[in-house]
């Protein structure tokens, strides 16, 4: 609807069946020099609007077979000219007349008969009121419009929920009223399983459509008062009022329910696994970071347990979860404190007991000074998403270490693990090679570590984008090595067509070789397999000779492991190198002298 001015010929819609008492008003809207329409019926009059800058509508209580007050109604209720001024008009003069008007949403109810001047001044009235509203509205438009942009960014893009911080800042609202009012609140974090299988599957417009299905299902699911949000691109988060704490499963239940009929997506029927973990204020904690945090937590505790698992903070598992918390904390200190190490391992070469590279094990200081190992917290990195930036630490300072060892004259590469996120980085060969450049180090010098779930060609788009990125590395003179071969799934055909070097054998293998035949008749098979695909295979978690014996026998080419070396600090390990090399010489030295005359 346009704007009126003053002096802009002002449109009245007359609605009326020539018999109303809203009639007589046309002739006198007209003397008063204002552009009249006219409709007979309500449907009539809505099309009217519909097609029209209609400024006032004057309307009978009752025309033909309508009336005034449903059709006020129904002008409401109409998108686009909902706030036109109605006034309704009638024969009687009767008070329930006047406030079933009023409450059918006019904007003043008229008793006829009226007189002429009396009504073109009203209609004046009416218009300039409308006009100030107008402006009004205008104003609280522009303001609107700052708003919308603050809120876009407080807002999730895909679903509109509030993002981390503003769901954050909710929750904080929400657990000030919970504690004036006394009741407990549910927090919830949930999480879409198989997020990067799903992503690899479909584009970004069935993701973000999916993710309003989602979100729409949340905000279905909730029963009275709840706030949602997205906390990341695989994370909601719930906060939930409830009438007694010992609903909080029931609470959880519910929106795993929400989400536990299939989804369509791009013409396929999915059906999501979700983990949810919850806690509960004030039982686990005071604060929203911490209760997000608590409930973070009880979810990965909730994924390691399985598919479609949810976890409820319990005695046990909260003190689990407050290890974790605690574990994250320290990982983030030792990253910004730089209190991080690399023990290194040596490698022998089975044949002549020669040490052919040493495998950096990234440790963590904790507050008493002792040393964390990777099993403890490489799972909590992961789950924190620390592990990509502990990765490049690692990466940057073996890259340097590896400088030093070369020019103290050993003959070694330094093999570092990667973590699948940071191996599969669309930047991660150009960081590569930045970091080799930065130290001098040829490519030759350095050896990666991956696990089978880094060389899946989901994450990297297709195979050939898996084969693509590897060619690189393998252009660099970095040598590839197969981690922990055994463990996972790979498929075999795959690695066919990769450009592997070394084929890691896994330690849990190792470990009973000796002992128990089918594990030997294993081992050997999985060494076959590394020939056959043209790999060098290296044996990991040696402690015995019996052990090293064994895989010696079944054409492993090197091992590692406590019967060799512990990891130890590159200040050390000089020392340590020093010493396989004097028992390779002991070593050797038999066979020289067998070969004397
Ligand atoms: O995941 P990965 O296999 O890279 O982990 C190796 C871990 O095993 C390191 O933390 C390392 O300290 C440890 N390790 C190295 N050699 C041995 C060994 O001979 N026995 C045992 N039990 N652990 C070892
Ligand atoms: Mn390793």
């Amino acid at each position: 609807m346009g704007d009126v001015g003053e002096h802009n010929k002002a449109t009245v819609l007359i609605v009326d069946d020539g018999q109303g008492p809203a009639a007589d008003v046309a002739e006198l809207v007209r003397r008063a020099d204002r552009r009249v329409l006219c409709a007979d019926s309500a449907d009539d009059a809505l099309s009217i609007l519909d097609h029209n800058l209609v400024d006032v509508v004057v309307m009978s209580t009752g025309f033909g077979s309508d009336d005034g007050f449903t059709t006020c109604r129904q002008i409401r209720t109409k998108r686009g000219v909902g706030d036109v001024p109605v006034l309704l008009v009638s024969a009687e003069r009767r008070d329930d007349t006047i406030i079933a008007g009023l409450d059918a949403g006019a904007d003043d109810v008229w008793i006829a008969p009226l007189d002429g001047r009396i009504v073109a001044a009203r209609v004046q009235a009416i218009l300039r009121l409308d006009r100030h509203r107008r402006l009004l509205e205008q104003g609280q438009r522009l303001t609107g419009a700052k708003e919308q942009i603050a809120a876009m960014r407080d807002h999730d893009g895909d679903t509109g929920l509030p993002n981390r911080a503003m769901f954050a800042a909710g929750l904080r609202r929400e657990l000030a009223r919970a504690e004036r009012s006394d009741y407990p609140l549910a927090v919830l974090v949930i999480e879409i399983s198989d997020y990067d299988d799903l992503q690899a599957i479909y584009g970004p417009a069935e993701i973000a459509a999916l993710h309003r299905t989602i979100a729409d299902r949340l905000s279905d699911a909730v029963r009275g008062r709840a706030l949602i949000g997205r906390l990341d691109a695989r994370c909601y988060s719930v906060c939930q009022p409830l009438p007694r704490a010992e609903e909080l499963t029931h609470a959880v239940h519910n929106y795993r329910r929400a989400l536990a009929e299939p989804f369509a997506l791009d013409r396929d029927t999915v059906e999501l696994a979700t983990s949810i973990g919850a806690s509960l204020f004030p039982n686990d904690a005071p604060d929203d970071e911490r209760l997000i945090g608590l409930a973070h937590s009880a979810m990965s505790h909730a994924r390691h347990m399985g598919r479609n698992k949810y976890h409820v903070l319990g005695p046990a598992a909260r003190n689990e979860a407050r290890r974790r918390l605690s574990l994250e904390s320290l990982i983030r200190r030792a990253l910004l404190r730089e209190d991080l190490f690399l023990h290194y391992q040596p490698r022998v070469r089975l044949a002549d007991g020669a040490v052919t590279a040493v495998e950096a094990f990234l440790r963590v200081r904790d507050e008493a000074g002792g040393l964390v190992g990777p099993q403890v917290f490489i799972p909590i990195a992961e789950d924190s998403g620390l592990m990509e930036r502990l990765g490049v630490w690692a990466l940057e300072r073996a890259c340097a270490d590896a400088v030093s060892l070369i020019d103290a004259g050993f003959d070694l590469r330094v093999a570092v693990n990667i973590a699948a996120s940071l191996f599969s980085k669309d930047t991660f060969y150009s960081d590569l090679k930045s970091v080799l450049g930065a130290h001098n180090l040829d490519g030759t010098g350095l050896e990666l570590e991956v696990t089978e779930s880094a060389l899946r060609p989901r994450l990297f788009g297709s195979l050939l984008a898996l084969q693509r990125h590897l060619a690189q590395l393998e252009e660099e003179g970095v040598t590839l090595t197969l981690d922990n071969f055994g463990t996972g799934y790979s498929c075999l055909d795959t690695l066919r067509h990769l450009p592997l070097d070394i084929l890691k054998i896994d330690q849990r293998f190792v470990g009973a070789v000796a002992d128990d035949p089918n594990m030997a008749a294993i081992v050997a098979s999985l060494i076959t397999v590394g020939q056959s695909l043209g790999l060098r295979v290296v044996g990991q978690g040696v402690e015995r000779e019996d052990q090293a014996e064994c895989l010696r026998d079944a054409g492993c080419h090197a091992a590692q492991g406590y019967l060799f070396a512990r990891p130890v600090p590159l200040t050390d390990l000089h020392d340590c190198l020093r010493a396989l090399d004097e028992r390779r010489r002991a070593a050797a030295v038999p066979e020289a002298a067998a070969a004397l005359p």
